[in-house]
């Protein structure tokens, strides 16, 4: 290939050590920083899943399978990975000043997200299109992938795995919930599409493992005064036990991409204890990670958008 297209890969970022907790955090609250016990709470979730997240890791390798996978599909461009994050270094802005450097002016983005929100996938894509614009490079962005069919149908095999497992009993009586992470409410009066997406994500991956039994809800709220969407995972668990009689819950957290704080904590660990105060079975599907089927996929989107 003689040209080479710089491939942006953005995502949320983890602190690499205990140490950078506290700026990663203050990151987090656009420079406010979080009160000591704030940082200690945080602290002790990661903990508890190990110390720190493995998610640094999993945004590397699903960076470096796609940039392989792009370079396998096709030789009209060779593409050349930039891994770019929101809350910590290397940043968004700083994998685009790289990109300057070395000399690229053509270059295609994809969030590690699949769900299009101003407070998610708007905001990564405009700080990688203003960067972009200050050193002349042409910045294709995807903008969603929620109802991509590989992405659907790689839920659509984990869920169908997991309900495989079951005894006959739990299958009876189980329900699926679909969930991703909370956002304010007040993205809902500026016409945001996050939630009609999740519910069609959610509708989807239903129809595709011919499931009748499920509902979508919100994981992992912030810790601040607005109203969040809801139902919580937690509250739902609740309430669907007390109100439908379910007593297996399969967790799939569709809005997040990989195993991180927010999987291995909110749900392996918070939704599984409401599972075990009322009696009820646990069932969390794997993550994409860096599943070949889901990078496949990647790359699909990845030269879809690029051709217009
Ligand atoms: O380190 C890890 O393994 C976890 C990384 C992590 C991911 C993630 C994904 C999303 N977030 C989204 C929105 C918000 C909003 C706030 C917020 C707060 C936190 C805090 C931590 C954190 N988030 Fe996150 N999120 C991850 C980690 N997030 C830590 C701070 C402590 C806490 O509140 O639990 C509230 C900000 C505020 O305080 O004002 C809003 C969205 C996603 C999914 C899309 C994406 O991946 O970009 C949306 C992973």
């Amino acid at each position: 290939a003689e040209k080479t297209v710089g491939l942006l890969v953005m995502a949320y970022g983890t602190p690499y050590k205990e140490e950078d907790l506290e700026r990663y955090y203050t990151h987090i609250r656009k420079g406010k920083r979080p009160t000591d016990e704030m940082i200690e709470d945080l602290r002790s979730r990661y903990e508890e899943i190990g110390g720190i997240s493995p998610l640094a890791r999993i945004t590397r390798e699903q960076g470096e399978s796609l940039e392989a996978k792009l370079n396998a599909e096709q030789d009209d461009v060779e593409f050349k990975l930039y891994l770019g994050l929101k809350h910590i270094d290397p940043f968004i802005e700083d994998a685009v000043q790289q990109m300057a450097d070395d000399g690229i002016d053509e270059a295609v983005s994809i969030v590690l997200a699949p769900h299009y929100s101003t407070f998610s996938i708007k905001s990564y894509n405009g700080r990688a299109q203003e960067e972009a614009d200050k050193h002349g490079i042409q910045l294709t962005s995807v903008v969603d992938w929620y109802d991509e069919p590989g992405y659907i149908e790689f839920w659509v095999e984990q869920i169908n795995k997991v309900y495989g497992q079951m005894t006959e009993e739990e299958r009876n009586n189980a329900c699926l919930i679909v969930s991703a992470h909370s956002l304010p409410t007040k993205i809902i009066q500026e016409g945001d599409p996050y939630p009609d997406q999740l519910q069609r994500t959610a509708d989807l991956i239903a129809e595709g493992a011919g499931i009748q039994d499920y509902e979508i809800g919100w994981q992992s709220e912030g810790n601040t005064p607005d109203p969040w969407l809801g139902p919580d995972v937690q509250d739902l668990t609740r309430d669907l036990f007390e109100q439908k009689g379910y007593t297996t819950f399969v967790y799939a957290p569709v809005g997040f991409v990989a195993d991180h704080l927010e999987v291995l904590y909110d749900n392996d660990i918070e939704c599984k204890q409401v599972c075990d105060e009322v009696g009820a079975s646990y069932y969390r599907p794997e993550m994409p990670n860096a599943n070949p089927k889901f990078i496949n996929t990647l790359s699909k989107v990845v030269l879809d958008t690029m051709k217009g």
